[in-house]
């Protein structure tokens, strides 16, 4: 059976990280999980020490010093995971907005299908997002048709933060020329994968808002994804000549 792990970013998750962990240790599917923590002031990362002990050699914790960023944390997860033998690694939040029964559905797809991308996405048929303040969904959708727009992607939900990647697309991928830090480097998996002419496939989900602890996202996110998603076009062309 080819090998999946989640790579989950924490920052202050203390009120999620061990319901999250039971959730996915309690799947049908032999999910091995990973939290990077960037030394979460709350204590995340002890918990999970703690729970470590319950679940070895099937959870992981990776701590950095400080809070890097949500796409450091995942290139650091998928750098991680490509150094084991793992054959498929799946992007999650701590916060339960990704439901982790779906994570069931992601795999099952991935392998039946072979493809090397599956998104978990929101804006396939309308919007499937619950309890979000209206003007974080339209942000969020703004953004996904704005990227598809710009990139030419035929992607409906770019900025989808549940994905699946096989190992072979992850190697393909020069994980070092990642620019983005935030939440813009979603989008820019996606394009880098895009242009690689992988084999990728988005399913439903349904996406709802935390109930526990508090959203990290900032203004300083929303502009480093309007003026790079121009960038990066523009890289990918003169790239091509
Ligand atoms: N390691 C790490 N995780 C982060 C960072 N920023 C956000 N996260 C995690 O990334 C996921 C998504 O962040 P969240 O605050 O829920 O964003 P939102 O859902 O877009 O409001 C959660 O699991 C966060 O704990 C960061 O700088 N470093
Ligand atoms: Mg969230």
């Amino acid at each position: 059976m080819p090998k999946p792990l989640v790579i989950v970013p924490t920052y202050n998750e203390i009120e999620n990280i061990e319901l999250l962990v039971e959730a996915v240790f309690q799947l049908p599917i032999a999910f091995d999980l990973l939290i990077v923590d960037d030394n979460s002031p709350d204590g995340t990362a002890n918990a999970i020490n703690e729970l470590i002990k319950k679940y070895p050699n099937k959870l992981f914790l990776e701590s950095r010093k400080g809070k890097l960023g949500l796409g450091t944390a995942y290139i650091h997860g998928f750098k991680w995971a490509l150094n084991r033998n793992y054959d498929y690694i799946f992007e999650m939040d701590a916060d339960f907005s990704h439901n982790p029964n779906d994570l069931v559905k992601l795999y099952q797809t991935a392998t039946s299908e072979n493809m090397d991308m599956v998104i978990g996405s929101r804006y396939i048929k309308g919007v499937n997002v619950v309890n979000w303040p209206m003007s974080r969904v339209l942000l969020s959708y703004g953004a996904s048709k704005y990227v598809q727009f710009i990139t030419g992607m035929p992607i409906c939900d770019t900025t989808a933060g549940f994905v699946c990647y096989s190992r072979n697309l992850l190697e393909q991928i020069n994980l070092n020329n990642i620019k983005f830090v935030g939440y813009a480097f979603q989008i820019e998996m996606k394009f880098k994968a895009y242009l690689k002419k992988c084999a990728y496939k988005e399913i439903p989900v349904i996406f709802t808002d935390r109930t526990r602890g508090n959203s990290k996202m900032s203004k300083g996110i929303i502009s480093e994804a309007i003026f790079g998603v121009i960038q990066m076009k523009l890289n990918s062309i003169f790239n091509k000549k």
